[in-house]
C-alpha cells in the first residue's frame, strides 16, 4: 500500500486514506476473544467478514445509505466514502446479553430503557432497543443513556441514528432468523457525508460487530454459544490462561473448525461462499 496513509488500526482491521474522499478498510484474518487478539490467524476470516458486510450493505441500501464504494479483488479490502463519524456506537439489542444483561440485572434498565421485570439472560426483548455507547479508545465501551447520546450528537442526528439502527437491525435479524442465525445484538457506526446526509459506515452485521447465535442451540436462561468463536473459547477455557496478553496459540483443529464456522455463516446468510 505505498500510496495510502495509514490512519489507524482496530483489533483486527486497518484503515488507510486513499485521497480526500476515499478510505481503504482492510479486514485481516486476526481474531480476538475475551478482548485479546490471538497470535493465530483464522484463514479467510477477513474475506468472509468483508463479503458479509458487502452483502448487508447491498441488501439494506434502501433503508440507509452506506459508505461502500468498491470491493477490491483481494476480497478483504473495501474502498469507502470518507465520512465525519459520529462519536457514538449505535448498538441495537433484540435479546438480553452481555453488558445489556449486566446493566438490566443491576438497575432494571439498559441505556435508560426501563424493561419489564423478570427477564432472564438471553431472553428476547418485547421490541429491539437502541442502547448507544461511548467510543472508548482503550478499554471498554460504556453504555450511555439516550439522553446523553442526544447531547453528544444533537437531538435530530440522534433520532435519525436511532431510527435507522432499529430499522437495519429489524431487517437483518428477521432475515438471519429464517436462515438459522439469531442476531442477538449489533453495533453500527454512522457518519455524515459532504451533503450532510447520515451514512452507515464501518463493517455491518458481521459476527465481529454483532452477537450471532445458532438458532437451534438457543435457550433462554443460559448464555448461548457464539456462532463463530465457540470452538476458540472452549479451547481457551481448557487452559489456565488468565485472559491477559499474550494469548496462547490455537491448535490446527480449532483453527480449521473456526474458519469453517465463518464460511458457514456466510453461506447461510448469502447463499454464496468466498472464491
Ligand atoms: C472511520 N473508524 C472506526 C478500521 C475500523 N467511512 C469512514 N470515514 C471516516 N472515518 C471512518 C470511516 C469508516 N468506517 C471509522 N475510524 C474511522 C473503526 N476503525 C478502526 C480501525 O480499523
Amino acid at each position: 500500500m505505498p500510496d495510502a496513509v495509514h490512519l489507524g488500526s482496530g483489533k483486527v482491521r486497518e484503515l488507510y486514506a486513499l485521497d480526500d474522499e476515499r478510505l481503504l478498510l482492510v479486514a485481516s484474518d486476526r481474531i480476538s476473544t475475551f478482548d485479546v487478539v490471538l497470535p493465530t490467524a483464522i484463514p479467510d476470516k477477513g474475506r468472509v467478514l468483508t463479503g458479509m458486510s458487502a452483502f448487508w450493505f447491498a441488501r439494506t441500501a434502501d433503508i440507509c445509505a452506506n459508505h461502500l464504494l468498491a470491493l477490491r479483488p483481494d476480497g478483504r479490502s473495501t474502498e469507502c466514502r470518507r465520512l465525519e463519524m459520529l462519536p457514538i456506537e449505535c448498538v441495537v439489542r433484540g435479546y438480553l446479553s452481555g453488558s445489556g444483561w449486566k446493566d438490566y440485572r443491576s438497575t432494571g434498565e439498559v441505556s435508560g430503557h426501563r424493561l419489564p421485570a423478570g427477564l432472564r439472560e438471553s431472553e428476547q426483548l418485547p421490541e429491539p432497543i437502541f442502547t448507544p455507547a461511548t467510543k472508548a479508545t482503550s478499554g471498554h465501551d460504556e453504555n450511555i443513556t439516550r439522553a446523553q447520546a442526544a447531547e453528544v450528537v444533537g437531538a435530530e442526528r440522534f433520532a435519525e441514528a436511532e431510527r435507522l439502527s432499529i430499522a437495519l437491525y429489524r431487517f437483518a435479524a428477521a432475515y438471519a432468523r429464517e436462515r438459522g442465525i439469531i442476531i442477538a445484538d449489533t453495533k453500527f457506526e454512522f457518519g455524515v457525508d459532504r451533503t450532510g446526509r447520515l451514512v452507515l459506515g464501518d463493517e455491518a452485521l458481521t459476527p465481529d460487530s454483532s452477537r450471532f447465535w445458532p438458532a437451534d442451540q438457543y435457550q433462554v436462561g443460559t448464555s448461548p454459544p457464539s456462532y463463530d468463536k465457540q470452538f476458540v473459547r472452549d479451547y481457551l477455557e481448557t487452559l489456565d490462561w488468565d485472559k491477559t496478553p499474550p494469548a496462547p496459540k490455537l491448535p490446527a483443529d480449532v483453527i480449521a473448525r473456526t474458519s469453517a464456522k465463518y464460511r458457514e455463516a456466510l453461506v447461510k446468510l448469502t447463499g454464496k461462499n468466498i472464491a
